[in-house]
């Protein structure tokens, strides 16, 4: 399998994030990306190729203008502004207050296009959130060239950015972008399975009035488990899009029994649905050491993860969202990869 990969996203370092009242340092950061690479070449998974600049017009397919062209002004607004710590918003136009007048700020501005403070800014920001973008546009290039799977090793992920909102270490929305190129590109129906521990709920926003793409979605219960405000079971798509948002929220503590039940469940959904492509938010957060996370899967699971999709038998585009036990997250990411090309 090929694999799409930019050295760019590491001047994204450096990040910090409010945890439990404190300013301590991002759980995602550049080490993530380095351990996966390095384990593709250890396993000898495939080429590792440099993406080709895509036109930032295309996030805006799925993207509000402004919120995607706010994007590469945050960082030297906010610096302008004197500040010299990771750019973060505080405060939010929540219930009562107004969202549909924009700011002036910075700091406002922050706020306006955000849902919480976890995707803060710092000056390589911008240049790493673009080449994440250009990683999935490129590894989606190659699945419509013909290639069975291809694996966008983006950071920073993508899943939990909506429409006109950042949040949860998330700008541009990489696998919506990928799934609605493929639609342009004359794809009938796609489907996106989100596997990361978390809800996708900027995918899930993102598609929820529409037919054309399904948004599959296994993670912890919001009810306890972040971004706690969407990823219930009930929430099925509204209009022309109802059925066709799937949420399977599992209790914390959940191993592979539980995992693997709902996971084949899920499947049987995404057969039915019958896509042209699929695209799998790939987050290995769901690991038992997972710093910031409560499911249970070990790293003998995640071949056999991607074994079951594999069983599919559909063109598929792997993007790399969340996984935070950086020492493991090489072994854990890669082993659904190559568990899907062993099946
Ligand atoms: C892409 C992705 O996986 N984003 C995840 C963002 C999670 N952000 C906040 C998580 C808060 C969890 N708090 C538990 C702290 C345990 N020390
Ligand atoms: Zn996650």
């Amino acid at each position: 399998m090929k694999t799409v990969f930019s050295p760019r996203h590491a001047g994204h370092a450096g990040q910090t994030e409010l945890v439990g009242g404190a300013i301590v340092p991002g759980f995602e950061n550049p080490m993530r990306a380095r351990h996966i690479r390095e384990r593709i070449e250890a396993v000898a998974l495939g080429p590792v190729l440099e993406p080709v600049a895509h036109d930032i017009a295309t996030a805006k397919r799925v993207h509000d203008a402004d919120y995607i062209d706010f994007l590469p002004r945050a960082w030297p607004m906010w610096r302008d502004a004197g500040h010299e710590t990771p750019a973060m918003p505080f405060v939010w136009p929540v219930r009562g207050l107004r969202a549909d007048v924009p700011p002036k700020t910075v700091e406002a501005l922050l706020g306006y296009y955000s849902f919480d403070g976890g995707a803060t800014f710092v000056e390589g920001s911008w240049e790493a959130i673009k080449s994440s973008f250009d990683t999935a546009l490129t590894a989606a290039g190659l699945v419509e060239a013909g290639e069975r799977a291809a694996f966008a090793l983006c950071r920073p992920p993508g899943h939990h950015a909506g429409t006109a909102t950042m949040g949860g270490y998330c700008y541009i929305n990489n696998a919506a972008v990928a799934a609605q190129w493929f639609r342009d590109r004359g794809a009938g129906r796609v489907t996106i399975l989100d596997i990361d521990y978390h809800h996708g709920n900027g995918t899930q926003e993102i598609f929820y009035v529409r037919a054309d793409v399904q948004m599959v979605n296994l993670h912890g219960d919001p009810l306890t488990e972040y971004p706690h405000f969407l990823g219930h079971r009930d929430e099925r798509g509204a209009g022309p899009g109802e059925g066709f948002n799937l949420n399977y929220p599992l209790p914390a503590g959940t191993g592979w029994e539980g995992w693997s039940a709902a996971l084949d469940d899920a499947l049987v959904q995404v057969a039915a649905y019958a896509p042209d492509i699929l695209v799998v938010s790939l987050g290995v957060d769901t690991f038992e050491n997972d710093p910031i996370s409560a499911f249970r899967l070990t790293s003998g699971d995640y071949p056999q993860i991607g074994a079951r999709i594999a069983g599919l038998g559909l063109p598929t585009l792997f993007v790399m969202e969340g996984g935070y036990a950086v020492a493991e997250i090489g072994v854990n990411a890669v082993g659904v990869l190559t568990g899907f090309e062993g099946a």
